[in-house]
């Protein structure tokens, strides 16, 4: 019988390590059901749920009023639209303790955002990193936490007159993907061999060490991505002043300051150093991956590949770092 029920489920299974597993359900027995309505009215309900890890949880959600998103964070699982009137059912299977966040992912109202809650997941991790799970989640990173620097250079930096200072830099392999240059800068800054070196010389060997973490084929790759995929919105010049910002921004209410660590939906600016220089590549993938909690940032997991999504990262940094 367990067999059968077991085969009557779809289970999708995203390629790339998920801590959340979907699977739609028809027949699974004894589903929560959630509702959802515009925050200012309520949000979800129920707003707080508990799961065990391995242990599927049968959802079924419906809208008391608009179309609303059902997403989880922290996983880079698409979302499910939520449809007044009619029932969407969809199964979660936890493979890693924590505090999930639920949110909507339409634009329903001003207070949009707010429109979250929370599983609560108890039991033991089984998740094994492997080389393909995405690096925000190996690292636990929190996506929606803002990340401006306090260090910005006076121009851009330039990895070519970074080598020609000829500072050995033996940063930690990993440097580039898990720290910011932010941090980077602080590391070389405070090296004895860089004592002679200016501020703007030690962000000129952040450019370098950035540079030598990518190849003229995989920047090329990323422009075309770039240009075929995210210029629209951020802009060709990275500016966020893509014909599609307009649009976005006119959804963006006025009394939300700070939403989301930025102030508006306005996409990112690219070229601003304090931002992006906070950033470290691993944020950058989360984000490419998983998109914006509703801010009209696109999520990429299911559609770009690993190599496409880390070809896009290096050239989002020659915004910042001239090769
Ligand atoms: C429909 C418009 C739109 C498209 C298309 C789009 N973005 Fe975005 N993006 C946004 C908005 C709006 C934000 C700001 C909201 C947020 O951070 O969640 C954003 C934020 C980001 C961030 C977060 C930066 C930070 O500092 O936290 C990254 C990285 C990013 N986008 C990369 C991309 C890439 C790469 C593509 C193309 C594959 C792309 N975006 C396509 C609208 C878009
Ligand atoms: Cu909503």
């Amino acid at each position: 019988m367990k067999a059968e029920r077991i085969a009557r489920l779809l289970v999708i299974v995203l390629a790339i390590g998920l801590p959340a597993l979907v699977v739609l359900a028809r027949s699974a027995p004894g589903p929560i059901e959630i509702h959802g309505v515009m925050a200012n009215e309520g949000g979800w309900t129920p707003g707080e749920l508990t799961a065990k890890v391995g242990e599927p949880i049968n959802l079924r959600l419906t809208s008391d009023d608009v179309v609303h998103g059902f997403a989880i964070g922290q996983s880079p699982w698409p979302s499910v639209e939520v449809m007044p009137g009619k029932w969407t059912t969809t199964t979660l299977v936890f493979d890693r303790p924590g505090k999930y966040t639920f949110y909507c992912t339409r634009w329903c109202g001003p207070n949009h955002w707010r429109m979250r809650g929370t599983i609560e997941v108890t039991g033991s991790d089984t998740v094994t990193v492997t080389e393909t799970t995405p690096l925000f989640i190996s690292l636990k990173r929190d996506l929606d936490a803002p990340h401006p620097s306090d260090v910005v250079p006076s121009e851009k930096p330039s990895a070519a007159r970074g080598d020609a200072l000829g500072v050995k830099s033996d940063l930690a392999a990993d440097a580039y993907r898990t720290q910011s240059p932010a941090q980077v800068w602080r590391t070389l800054r405070e090296r004895a061999t860089t004592q002679a070196l200016s501020d703007q010389q030690v962000w000129d060997l952040v450019a370098a060490a950035w540079r030598s973490n990518t190849t003229p084929a995989r920047l090329a790759e990323g422009r075309q991505l770039y240009a075929a995929n995210c210029a629209a919105c951020h802009g060709e010049t990275g500016r966020g002043d893509g014909v599609m910002a307009t649009s976005l921004q006119k959804a963006a209410p006025s009394d939300m300051p700070g939403m989301l660590g930025h102030d508006t939906v306005k996409p990112i600016d690219f070229t601003n150093s304090q931002n992006l220089l906070g950033a470290s590549s691993a944020i950058l993938e989360g984000k490419i991956i998983r998109g914006g909690m509703g801010t009209g940032m696109p999520y990429w997991g299911p559609i770009l590949t690993a190599p496409q999504i880390w070809a896009l990262i290096d050239y989002l940094w020659m915004f910042q770092f001239d090769p």
